[in-house]
């Protein structure tokens, strides 16, 4: 991307620590000013220190600031800033936001209100899918409204199943079921937990696969029609539905599956309007790929992307967002090489606790193909008021062989004192067999960590 008029005047970044970074650098390059909020406890973070202007929108706690819609909108307003990037988390996706934003003559960088309209929500999601002909697993076609009706598709699907809450992310609102007796007991509480939850007690019925694979496809549309993919990811690396490894392409996926996805990927943007950057999420269970949901924001994990692909993914959103036509054919997008990002997080590498504290030494690896996205230095705080995440260190080669070899030597070198941190599960789990062969599903790291638990390791 040339560095041709600016598509903005003035962003304001509605987020911290290294996404609000990652975005800063973007404008940079794009010529365009930047204002940065900030929590009372935040006043000396990187982020406010590298934007153009800062302002302080509250008390540490999330509620009220980074989340205090009338508060990022004020210093929206004093600052004169005249599109709003919301990052990943906090408010991306949040409507109500993305509206006063609107209705204030400012651009919100990410879904419109009718975009989230359709991919907010994971059943009217799976209604575009089905209409552009993506392919689902069985189970209600729609929101299920009895136990009675749960019990008969349940059994025409055939267990286990799994309910999930329409409203739903990150792995909260879900259950799988085994049998009759377990679908009975909790359908009822599945619905109020939902609708507590969401404000929404919609659920409905899939087929649970046990062992899939995760496989997400960076897309990207324009306001015009426009769309394409870049690629897909593989994150199957999770505990809890964190995602601790992303590399990108999918290791082991035959070209024909590839394909598939991908293309089933860019004709679902395509079809619905979409028109920003953007994440069609899948599961794979052997040569077949079933549709989940979208993901209408960038996440932590596009790095991986912007690696195999050359493309910034954060300056392509804010084009997108300020009415530029897209600025590739797919034909243009060429992908080389492997990337494979590790996220490096304040906490027991084994427990998995968060641990917050001042980080009293630290150095960020380097050297050839080795990329660290982070907002920490010596002597930053992690904060106990939000995401435990340190740093994210992505490492690049021409193949995945040499992509997992500088990784491993980057977290070797990698230094963070004063907390604890995941790099000692890091350091080992890049060298197990399932990681080096690339032969894993969501459900390796949980067996992985089990087994090693069992086996009474006690290094790190
Ligand atoms: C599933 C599934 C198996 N079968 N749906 C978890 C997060 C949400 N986006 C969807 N999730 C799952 N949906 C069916 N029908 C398994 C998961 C799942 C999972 C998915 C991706 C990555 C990690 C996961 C870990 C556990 C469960």
């Amino acid at each position: 991307m040339s560095a041709s008029t600016p598509p903005f005047g003035k962003i304001l970044i509605a987020n911290r620590g290294e996404i609000a970074l990652r975005v800063i650098r973007a404008c940079r390059e794009l010529g365009v000013k930047t204002v940065a909020v900030y929590s009372q406890c935040d006043a000396n973070a990187l982020h406010v220190r590298f934007a153009d202007e800062a302002v302080c929108i509250g008390p540490p706690a999330a509620r009220q600031s980074y989340l205090n819609i009338p508060r990022v909108l004020s210093a929206a307003e004093i600052t004169g800033a005249d599109a709003v990037h919301p990052g990943y988390g906090f408010l991306a996706e949040n409507a109500d936001f993305a509206r006063a934003v609107t209705e204030m003559g400012m651009t919100f960088i990410g879904p419109d209100t009718k975009n989230l309209r359709v991919f907010g929500d994971k059943l009217s999601a799976k209604d575009a899918a089905r209409a552009a002909g993506l392919p689902l697993l069985e189970g209600s076609p729609g929101p299920v409204g009895t136990i009675d009706e749960a019990l008969t598709i349940a059994r025409k699907v055939g267990y286990p199943i799994i309910l999930k809450a329409a409203a739903g992310g990150g792995g909260k609102g879900m259950r799988v079921v085994e049998d009759d007796d377990q679908l009975r007991r909790i359908f009822e509480l599945t619905r109020t937990e939902a609708l507590a939850s969401f404000g929404n007690g919609d659920v409905f019925i899939e087929r649970y696969l046990r062992e899939p694979r995760h496989i997400e496809v960076q897309v990207a549309g324009d306001k015009y029609g426009a769309a394409i993919h870049v690629g897909e990811r593989d994150c199957s690396m999770q505990r809890r539905h964190q995602k601790i490894i992303e590399e990108a392409p999918a290791p082991g996926l035959s070209e024909s599956l590839r394909g598939r996805i991908r293309e089933a990927a860019a004709r679902l943007v395509a079809s619905t309007g979409y028109h920003t950057v953007g994440t069609c999420e899948f599961l794979v269970e052997g040569e077949e790929f079933f549709f989940l949901e979208v993901n209408p924001r960038i996440q932590v994990e596009h790095c991986v992307t912007e690696e195999v692909s050359g493309i910034d993914l954060i300056q392509l959103q804010i084009r997108l967002a300020a009415g530029e036509p897209m600025p590739l054919r797919q034909e243009d997008v060429r992908l080389d090489g492997h990337a494979i990002e590790a996220r490096v997080n304040a906490e027991d590498p084994w427990r998995f606790t968060p641990c917050p504290g001042q980080i009293t030494g630290y150095h960020a690896p380097g050297g050839l193909g080795i990329r660290i996205d982070s907002a920490v230095c010596e002597g930053a705080w992690i904060q106990p008021y939000y995401d435990s995440m340190v740093a994210k260190i992505i490492a690049w080669g021409p193949t995945r062989e040499i992509a997992l070899s500088r990784l491993g030597r980057a977290m070797d070198e990698a230094v963070v004192e004063g907390v604890k941190t995941t790099l000692p599960l890091h350091r080992e789990l890049l060298r197990c067999e399932e990681f080096a062969t690339g032969r894993f599903s969501t459900k390796t790291l949980e067996v992985w960590l089990a087994r090693r638990a069992a086996e009474g390791s006690t290094s790190g």
